[in-house]
């Protein structure tokens, strides 16, 4: 770089960043100026020389993404977005204020420049593969990804999954930068300013690293330089900072995360910083490259049929191959269990389009909500037990407004011989809580290959429990399945109570109606294959019409399929007067904890089964 006036007018900028941290936080009362004053420097260099990117279009294709994966330090993120001349000052004050679109972590939607949600540490640099992952093999943009790590952070176990999976697809797209400046909350992290050791073990990961003073100009210059030229593999930029640096009260300090300064604080470190600018800096544009798929003709979309017994699992994988064969923008990842998922007739096909995680579900779910931000329809897999690893990154997905798939097979005690390490028990409780999901559960392989043609079109996430049995077809190819929906499969009008099941349960609640018939006891049976929205009104009907309702699931009594329906009599406070009287509902779920045995044998010792649920009918 060198040019002095060069060096001189980033000075300003990085000055200009600290202010605008300090004054903003201040003013919201709380923050965090220390964290973000360590990275101005970085953040001058990296938007004066390097950062391509169009505020005024923020979705331009081949804009660069910039990941705060240390969200705390967004003080410094907005402040650099006042210096492109995107918010205002005034804006900028507005920091943490109810209505302001500058929360505490950015927030995806509410501002158009922020991809993903941060704030949640250790997630950006798998959200940042994902977007490399589509930069490199799918759009084949120029486009870099940059992604600010903290150096507490680093501790977080998913950073390192996200780093072993950038080297193995040789994301030399996108640059780390870890803000090594010693401090985490509440002291020391656990290697200081050892920038060696996190050299070693970065390049144990088959990294490229350069190790740096993060407050040298020229330093941090030469070190983008250097990443961008580096082929084959990704970049490490290990920078050695100051927590708060810029103001002696602050610099080096232990006692400051998270802290904002008083005004007379702030007032003395803004005069100290050379005082209040409001310089605009004109940020270089990306080159105007469209995605290299964009616009290719797509065929029609043809669902699978099925005549015979196969198992959800095996259907969710012909769907996946026909919607692939359908759309371009169709990309699944899986946690090396393809061949039991059945993702791998997806990759069979579509090899280019599949990604392998290897066994790390975190970096799974983190690359398919980046995949999603780069206008992908994404699909991810594993068995559903292991999804839960992954459970913070798919709250972080829903706060990041993602539209992602999510798949988990071998759910409940039906999938026998393993034992409970495999089953999941838990998963449709866990999915249920993520703010607006979607849960569906099918029961066949038409219902399944339907669902997971409407999850292709469906916003926000989106959950699919297959089953590992085969299990026999209930419904004609042409039926629909919309989300929200329900199947009453067995009615009459002299139904003495209704089962409802989903998957394997819902087997078993059919061979129990025939067991009854046999005695003349007549019972309703209805697929709840929407487990979330649940079809109220189905459920209403059949409450007022059969008095008892059935629940039988392969999952803890805890947050499934029975306290879905418990749900569709629960009010809130808009409509207490016009609630009704609740059913009685019996919950048949797992109680004890399974061990191995045959998936009957299982079913059975659980009291889900046919055998237990003709009783539970015969008891009322
Ligand atoms: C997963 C997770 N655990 C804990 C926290 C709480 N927390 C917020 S910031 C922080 C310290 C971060 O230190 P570092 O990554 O070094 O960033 P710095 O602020 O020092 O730049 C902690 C523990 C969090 N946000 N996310």
């Amino acid at each position: 770089m060198a040019e002095a006036a060069t060096v001189q007018s980033i000075t300003k900028l990085a000055q200009q960043l600290r202010v605008d941290s300090i004054r903003s936080t201040t003013q919201a009362g709380s923050g965090h100026p220390t964290s973000s004053m360590s990275a101005a420097d970085l953040m001058a260099v990296l938007m004066t020389n390097y950062l391509r990117y169009d505020f005024k279009k923020p979705e331009h294709p081949n804009n660069d993404r910039l990941i705060f994966s240390k969200g705390h330090a967004c003080p410094l993120l907005y402040s650099l977005y006042k210096a492109a001349g995107a918010i205002n000052d005034e804006e900028l004050l507005s920091l943490r204020k109810m209505g302001s679109r500058l929360e505490g972590h950015p927030v995806p939607e509410i501002l158009p420049w922020v991809d993903v949600a941060t704030g949640s540490l250790g997630q950006g640099l798998a959200f940042g593969t994902g977007m490399a992952l589509a930069g490199k093999y799918l759009d084949k943009l120029p486009y870099r990804v940059w992604v600010l790590l903290g150096d507490s952070e680093m501790a977080e176990g998913s950073v390192w999954e996200a780093m072993a999976c950038a080297w193995h697809y040789k994301l030399d797209n996108m640059t780390a930068i870890l803000d090594m400046n010693r401090l985490g909350q509440r002291g020391e992290t656990m290697l200081g300013w050892h920038s060696e050791i996190y050299g070693e073990r970065a390049r144990a990961f088959g990294w490229h690293t350069i190790e740096i003073n993060g407050h040298d100009l020229d330093a941090i210059d030469a070190a983008y330089k250097e990443a961008i030229g580096t082929q084959g593999k990704p970049t490490l930029i290990i920078a050695k900072t100051e927590k708060g640096h810029g103001i002696p009260l602050t610099a080096n300090k232990d006692n400051w995360h998270g802290k904002p300064l008083s005004p007379e604080q702030a007032a003395e470190a803004v005069e100290q910083l050379g005082g209040v600018q409001n310089t605009v800096i004109e940020v270089k544009k990306p080159e105007d490259k469209q995605p290299a798929n964009a616009g290719r003709a797509v065929k029609k979309f043809e669902i699978p049929k099925y005549e015979s017994a196969i198992a959800t699992r095996e259907a969710y994988g012909d769907a996946l191959k026909a919607l692939g064969a359908a759309n371009d923008n169709v990309v699944v990842v899986d946690a090396e269990v393809s061949n039991s998922t059945y993702a791998d007739k997806f990759a069979h096909s579509f090899l280019e389009r599949f990604f392998e995680m290897y066994i790390a579900e975190q970096c799974m779910v983190g690359v398919a909500i980046g995949l999603a931000n780069r206008n992908k329809i994404a699909f991810a897999s594993t068995f559903a037990a292991f999804l839960s690893r992954a459970y913070d990154f798919i709250r972080m997905g829903a706060i990041c407004r993602a539209n992602i798939r999510l798949c988990g097979s071998h759910a409940g005690v039906s999938i026998g011989q393993d034992g409970p390490s495999q089953m999941a028990l838990e998963d449709l409780a866990m999915m249920r809580a993520i703010h607006e999901s979607k849960v569906l559960y099918p029961s066949d392989g038409v219902s399944a290959a339907h669902l997971v043609s409407t999850m292709a079109e469906t916003k926000g996430i989106s959950y699919m429990r297959t089953t590992r049995e085969k299990t026999p077809i209930l419904y004609k190819n042409e039926d629909s399945f919309p989300i929200g929906g329900s199947k009453t499969l067995r009615s009459s009008a002299k139904d003495k109570a209704t089962l409802i099941g989903a998957g394997i349960t819902l087997h078993e609640s059919l061979k129990a109606y025939d067991e009854l018939k046999k005695d003349g006891i007549e019972v309703r049976v209805i697929d709840l294959y929407s487990v979330k929205p649940v079809d109220k009104e189905t459920l209403h009907k059949a409450a007022k019409e059969t008095g008892t309702l059935i629940v039988v699931e392969d999952h803890w009594p805890e947050g499934g399929l029975g306290d879905a329906v418990l749900e569709a009599f629960s009010c809130d406070e808009k409509s207490i007067k016009s609630a009704g009287t609740a059913p009685k509902v019996v919950k048949l779920a797992v109680h004890g904890m399974p061990g191995s045995g045959t998936p009957q044998e299982l079913l059975d010792a659980a009291g889900i089964s046919a055998k237990h649920i003709v009783a539970a009918v015969k008891a009322l």
